[in-house]
């Protein structure tokens, strides 16, 4: 038997989110170009998987192929960097904006099996539109991961995937911390992992002042991976920013080996995430 913690931790860096801007941190990437350079350094880092969502030159939250296209295209040029796109994109977008990543040809792509609200606002992903994300993403053969923020997404999740609706094995983003979704403690985290079947991949994201904290005890309790990055958090402690994106990897990472565990290669990645 395989022990619970010997396959080495896949770290996914999400550069740029929907909701940050540069007033909150002036490292935060809009730009195709700005986005790649900070996912080559990331990657030079410790991450093997980037989670994107693009922006407009002035930072506003988009939905253009174009710019999933370049932002790609770059990071491929520069890396072996797994591209996934979100499909969750930003509050108020419609479904098709929402989606438009697809077109884009990445590896991975984000999927919402449920709503909440978010903060102040709704992020509503309904039932037909995850139905509809799985099968575009099944059709052009893009492998899914599923961003699961509370109990119920989970459980969504797995009847999709007995149901034959998301593909085997399951990949899950666990994501803590969000104001409407699960806490961020370790109570919330193992409410999270009790519907995931055996053979799962799953990943930890959190979002507030317990991020680190709960990352640790994430890949304490043998998590596939964490995820770190601009988007969920624009501090590397408390009330001090983080530099780049690359500083919060490198922090990750570092954490990673001084729990003994080991930071997954490219290929690893690829293996551990069925991707290979
Ligand atoms: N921007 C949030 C509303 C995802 O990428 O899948 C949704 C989000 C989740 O960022
Ligand atoms: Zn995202």
């Amino acid at each position: 038997m395989k022990g619970w913690d010997a396959a080495p931790v896949v770290i996914t860096v999400a550069p740029t989110g929907a909701e940050v801007t540069r007033a909150d941190n002036p490292a935060v990437p809009y730009t195709p170009r700005e986005i790649a350079s900070a996912a080559a350094e990331a990657a030079a880092a410790g991450a093997t998987v980037v989670h994107l969502h693009v922006r407009e030159p002035d930072g506003t939250p988009s939905g253009r192929v174009e710019l999933f296209r370049e932002t790609i295209e770059l990071i491929r040029a520069e890396t072996e960097l797994i591209a996934m796109v979100s499909t969750g994109g930003a509050i108020g977008m419609t479904a098709e904006q929402r989606t438009t990543g697809l077109a884009a040809g990445p590896d991975l792509a984000g999927i919402e099996t449920g709503s909440l609200n978010f903060g102040d606002e709704a992020f509503v992903t309904t039932r037909p539109q995850s139905l509809a994300i799985a099968e575009r993403a099944r059709a052009v053969g893009i492998g899914l991961e599923v961003e699961a923020f509370d109990v119920g997404h989970v459980v969504e999740a797995v009847r999709m995937l007995d149901a034959g609706e998301l593909p085997a094995p399951l990949r899950a983003n666990l994501v803590l911390g969000v104001r409407g979704g699960c806490d961020a403690s370790p109570d919330g985290l193992d409410a999270l992992l009790r519907p995931l079947p055996e053979g799962a991949h799953w990943s930890l994201t959190c979002v507030g002042a317990q991020q680190r904290r709960m990352l640790a005890v994430a890949l304490l309790r043998g998590a596939g991976g964490i995820r770190v990055g601009l988007e969920d958090s624009v501090y590397l402690r408390r009330g001090q920013l983080a530099r780049s994106n690359a500083e919060q990897v490198a922090d990750a990472a570092a954490l990673v080996e001084a729990l003994g565990r080991r930071v997954a290669t490219p290929a690893e990645a690829r293996e551990l995430l069925g991707l290979a």
